[in-house]
């Protein structure tokens, strides 16, 4: 492999539990209630269709101007969030893992669907490990369409087979094969069905776990 591709959200940091508070926000000014069961629903999801599922659990209708102004608020909410974190929110295993691949001299993105990448990358200090950062600000379309991957693997000018992927949504595990690369799984075994090797977290990982692959 001469590559490394990242999705930040569920990967490298928890962002999810930001995402939540900000979305169970809205869902209480609605009037209705939001678990963190249905926040589950919502992970690897762009922020409008993040939007229309948080809606359709509500049974709310809202026009588009509507629509807008709601998922605006909403990101306002969580931007306040994600501008208070720190290093010290990179998941377990995360920093030596980059450190790893950085000492080999091999090159990393971030593949995305967040527009807010940069401000968590900054503030967690995590851009300091990235040669590329391929995200919501640039792709037009989701995740498992290949774009966001096939990007960043533009962006660091190296083919796509000899890309490996790490996700923590199915959807993003479907883009990276639908890019034509390997990808690992991190979360669930259950869940990430089709990911060619799965992992709890990056504790304890290093290229090695990455040998039978
Ligand atoms: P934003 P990822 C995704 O990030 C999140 O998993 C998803 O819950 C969120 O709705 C989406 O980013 C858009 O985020 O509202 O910040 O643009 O997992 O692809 O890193
Ligand atoms: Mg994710």
């Amino acid at each position: 492999m001469k590559a490394y591709i990242f999705d930040l959200d569920g990967v490298l940091v928890d962002s999810a539990k930001y995402h939540y508070l900000a979305w169970k926000a809205l869902a209480d000014k609605l009037g209705f209630v939001f678990t963190e069961k249905d926040n589950e629903r919502l992970k690897g999801v762009s922020r409008m269709k993040s939007l229309e599922i948080l809606l359709e659990i509500g049974n709310i209708k809202m026009s588009e101007e509507e629509k807008e102004k709601a998922a605006e608020e909403k990101n306002n909410l969580y931007r306040d969030y994600i501008s208070k974190m720190t290093p010290s929110e990179i998941l377990p295993g995360v920093e030596n893992f980059l450190k790893e691949i950085k000492a080999l001299g091999k090159k990393t993105a971030i593949g995305s669907a967040s527009k807010n990448t940069p401000l968590i990358l900054e503030k967690t200090g995590l851009d300091k490990y990235f040669n590329a950062v391929a995200d919501g600000t640039i792709i037009t379309k989701a995740k498992p369409d290949p774009e966001v991957f096939l990007k960043g693997a533009e962006m660091l000018n190296v083919d796509p087979k000899d890309c490996i992927v790490f996700e923590d949504a199915v959807s993003g595990v479907q883009a990276a094969h639908n890019a034509g690369m390997k990808a690992v799984g991190v979360g669930d075994k259950s869940v990430l069905t089709m990911a060619d090797l799965v992992i709890k977290s990056f504790e304890g990982f290093s290229l090695k776990c990455l040998e039978t692959i």
